[in-house]
């Protein structure tokens, strides 16, 4: 299938439906969560150095053909409606590679993929990846990009965004939206400079029970390097949707 490509442009941002409900996943910080949160390959819970000091999910440590996962214990209903938020810090190498990526998946939570533009997530098939590039392998319009990628192949692109702003190197803000009556997937995202507005990154169409091949899913985030190397950093994360 031809990746679509998505225009970006500066929107205001419907407001979430969840405002007002507590979290169904939230951390402020990853304190804590050794207990919650299911980690593979080089996936860990550290602390981060800088004037922060404060407890990370760190998805590669920056070293080559490292990947890692990290899944709550909690699932979640596919066919209700949900939004993530969180906090992307990819940083340390030059130039950096290979980028996160955000998934929806019901394989368990043991799932890992391939190293290198495989992103942590080549091969989990039973999954929906929106990731965060920052490396251009060959299907890639950039090293700057964001993709909705089904069925665990990062060859293939369903959607393609450029945003405006640096995936590496700066701290950024992601929020998905997922409305399941449309199946209408929206990916916000956000610079930390003071002053920055939200931008949607991404757009697209997919029904993510149907593509994850179940109603309830595990939920969290995968990461990878290759001859290129970064430290790929979560500082915080919250889901508001429902349990399964
Ligand atoms: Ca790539």
């Amino acid at each position: 299938m031809a990746a679509l490509t998505f225009s970006i442009a500066v929107v205001v941002a419907p407001a979430t439906a969840f405002a007002d409900d507590e979290p169904l996943i939230d951390y402020k910080t990853f304190s804590g969560s050794s207990t919650t949160l299911d980690r593979n390959g080089t996936a860990d819970i550290v602390v981060s150095t800088g004037h922060l000091r404060q407890r990370i999910l760190r998805m590669t440590a920056g070293g080559f053909r490292q990947t890692g996962s990290a899944w709550d214990r909690q699932k979640i209903d596919l066919t209700d409606s949900f939004e993530s938020s969180f906090k992307v810090y990819l940083h340390h190498g030059r130039p950096g590679a290979d980028g996160i990526a955000f998934l929806v998946q019901t394989e368990g939570p043991r799932a890992l993929g391939g190293w290198g533009g495989g992103l942590g997530y080549r091969g989990i098939k039973r999954s929906v990846a929106i990731e965060f590039d920052t490396f251009q392998n060959t299907p890639d319009p950039s090293s700057n990009h964001l993709a909705v990628v089904l069925g665990g192949n990062p060859d293939s692109h369903h959607s393609v965004g450029e945003p405006s702003i640096p995936l590496f190197g700066r701290p950024f803000m992601a929020r998905v939206h997922y409305d399941a009556d449309t199946n209408r997937l929206r990916v916000y995202v956000k610079s930390l400079r003071a002053g920055s507005k939200e931008q949607l990154a991404l757009e697209d169409t997919v029904d993510l029970a149907a593509e994850a091949g179940a109603m309830s899913a595990w939920v969290g985030f995968t990461a990878a390097t290759g001859s290129a190397l970064s430290k790929q950093d979560i500082y915080s994360w919250s889901v508001s949707a429902s349990g399964a």
